[in-house]
């Protein structure tokens, strides 16, 4: 799918082929701008083409994430279950590449590694693993969240004569487990996600867990004509709606305090939730992620769930979680997870108490056990938000380092730009709601916002766009505050960098709400993108 003869200058250029990627070339495109988009891997799709590992699936309806800019695309697509697994997620993205002629304006296998930005002509210069240099006025930084993986730092990972897989780089074709034993180190939502389909598979399945989850069921269910019929009728009033809740889900955080009802009332409240909300279950109420009191209820009732379906008291209690409120981390989706922990063949093994000591030729070796292996599954997640930005190095005005501006944390503004490096977009990244929310919501958000500011600039003659000091530093400090109001930090989850080894400890995602977001952003663009400075040829000296 590599584009040949791709132009080396352009409008904008846009890193990154997941979601955001596709969103913000097709929105450029459609707005005139000659936009070309480079991707490291060998087709498009970002998480949905590196996580082919079994289980994998959003935890988001499709009929909500998936692309709204385009009612027919709405219509005509049809998803075969309401939470659709990777291999179509991945088929949906390669067919909107097609549907849309996107492929021309795509190279893949193409890494950038670097960017300086030029102060006199206010251009970037863009320098990639191929040794291409691409010169473009608008650099759009849609690399993903989630998409730098990351690995246990435990000694003898190269020693392991068995299969190794991260689930965030899994191989194209089928893993096949059967009669194998495998190890699965990590319990977030792809651990989760991989336990039941794995250990309907392999002859023995150890699950290497640090930190409990809570795991909420996915209602999932193959797509029921009706409802796809029904959905379809209504599908943009259905899309304005999830573009005005609090996450950008088609449910609504429920605007009652989780201590203002009786036990009573709670707990059918949160049966039903447990029943149908999916991701949807941490807004079962308005407090949850407030009050400590308050999130003890629901963390009272998913653990009365965990020992309802896992019969081995014991075990019911090690995959209890205790330390931490629900939702500080992010909760996995899944419906086969807990369930799949009553099979004589998989065993959950605590490295809490006993830790990895070492990886070895024949497995794993904790300070309590040798597990001998076939096959390690690494699902220990990412250098997340942060991780794919600091592996380029920006160069800005004034000699301006990315890497050194931001080593105590990221600093933006509204999540998009950072002051020192004009001309630069940063999509669905730290400083926004991001993974608070339902990507694509946020996604597309920030698509249209940004391409309203470079039209704006178009149509103004502007030709460097920075983010005033002040107004970032005041955006950070809300950011942190907002953070800080919330139980969010009492996780060592990666939304705050816990686990990389030097990164700063700070709450990365915007957690206001993608409401009151969306709310600021259209303040900004209202007050002629109050909070950037817009400078036009004459004022830089062109
Ligand atoms: P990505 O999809 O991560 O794409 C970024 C791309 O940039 C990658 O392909 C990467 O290779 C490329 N890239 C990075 N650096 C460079 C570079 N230097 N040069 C060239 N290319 C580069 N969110 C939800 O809201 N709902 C869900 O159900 C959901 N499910 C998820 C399931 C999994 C397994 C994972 C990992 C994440 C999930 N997410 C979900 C979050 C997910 O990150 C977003 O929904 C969304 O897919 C992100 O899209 P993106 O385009 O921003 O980033
Ligand atoms: O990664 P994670 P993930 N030794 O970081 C453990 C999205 N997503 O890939 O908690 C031992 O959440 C770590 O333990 P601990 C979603 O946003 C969505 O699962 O650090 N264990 C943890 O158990 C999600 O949140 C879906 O103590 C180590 C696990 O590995 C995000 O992606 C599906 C370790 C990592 O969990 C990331 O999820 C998949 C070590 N050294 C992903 N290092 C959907 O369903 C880490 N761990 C939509």
């Amino acid at each position: 799918m590599t584009t040949h003869h791709a132009p080396s200058r352009c409008d904008a250029l846009i890193v990154g082929a997941g979601f955001g990627g596709i969103a913000m070339l097709h929105k450029l495109r459609g707005l005139g701008f000659q936009a070309r988009l480079v991707e490291s891997a060998a087709g498009p799709g970002g998480v949905w083409y590196w996580n082919r590992y079994p289980g994998a699936r959003c935890d988001v309806e499709s009929f909500d994430y998936s692309f709204s800019f385009d009612p027919e695309l709405e219509q005509e697509w049809h998803w075969t279950e309401k939470f659709a697994p990777q291999t179509e997620i991945l088929a949906y993205i390669n067919h909107v590449v097609e549907r849309y002629d996107l492929h021309k304006d795509m190279t893949f296998e193409t890494k950038v590694i670097s960017a300086h930005y030029d102060e006199d002509s206010c251009t970037w210069s863009v320098t990639t693993d191929t040794g291409e240099q691409i010169t473009c006025t608008y650099l759009v930084m849609a690399t993903g969240t989630l998409s730098v993986t990351k690995f246990p730092q435990v000694p003898g990972i190269d020693d392991f004569e068995g299969d190794t897989h991260h689930t965030g780089a899994w191989p194209h074709s089928p893993v096949d487990f059967t009669g194998k034993r495998v190890g699965i180190i990590g319990v977030g939502s792809s651990g989760t996600q991989m336990v039941g389909p794995v250990s309907e598979q392999a002859a023995h399945l150890f699950v290497f867990q640090r930190t409990p989850n809570f795991c909420v069921p996915a209602p999932n269910a193959p797509m029921d004509p009706a409802y796809e019929a029904q959905e379809k009728a209504r599908y943009r009033e259905r899309r304005a709606y999830t573009r005005e809740t609090a996450s950008g889900l088609n449910r609504d955080m429920h605007r009652v305090s989780a201590l203002a009802v009786s036990d009573e009332d709670r707990r059918a409240h949160y049966e039903e939730s447990w029943n149908n909300a999916g991701f949807g279950f941490i807004m079962s109420y308005k407090d949850l992620l407030l009050s400590d009191e308050a999130n003890q209820t629901a963390v009272d009732f998913i653990n009365g769930k965990i020992r309802e379906i896992v019969k081995d008291p014991a075990v019911a209690a090690l995959l209890t979680a205790t330390d931490y409120p629900f939702g500080a981390k992010r909760p996995s989706v899944d419906s086969r997870y807990y369930q799949a922990f009553n099979r004589d063949n998989v065993t959950l093994v605590d490295i809490r108490s006993a830790p990895i000591e070492r990886i070895t030729a024949t497995g794993i070796a904790t300070a309590d056990a040798d597990y001998d292996l076939d096959v390690i599954v690494f699902a220990t997640g990412y250098d997340a938000l942060t991780g794919a930005l600091s592996r380029i190095q920006f160069v800005g005005k004034d000699g301006n380092v990315m890497s050194e501006k931001w080593a105590a944390g990221p600093r933006t503004y509204l999540g998009i730009s950072s002051h020192g490096f004009p001309n630069l977009f940063i999509v669905a990244g730290p400083g926004s709601p991001s993974v608070l929310s339902n990507v694509m919501v946020s996604i597309e958000q920030h698509a249209e916002w940004i391409s309203g500011l470079l039209v704006h600039a178009r149509e103004n003659g502007i030709v460097e766009i920075e983010v005033d000091l002040d107004e970032e530093n005041a955006w950070v400090e809300h950011v942190n505050d907002l953070a800080a109001a919330t139980l969010y930090p009492k996780a060592n989850s990666w939304f705050l960098g816990a686990d990389i080894p030097g990164k700063p400890r700070v709450f990365m995602p915007y957690s206001g709400g993608l409401r009151a977001y969306r709310r600021k952003c259209n303040e900004v663009a209202a007050g002629d993108y109050q909070g950037f400075v817009l400078r036009s040829a004459s004022v830089v000296g062109q």
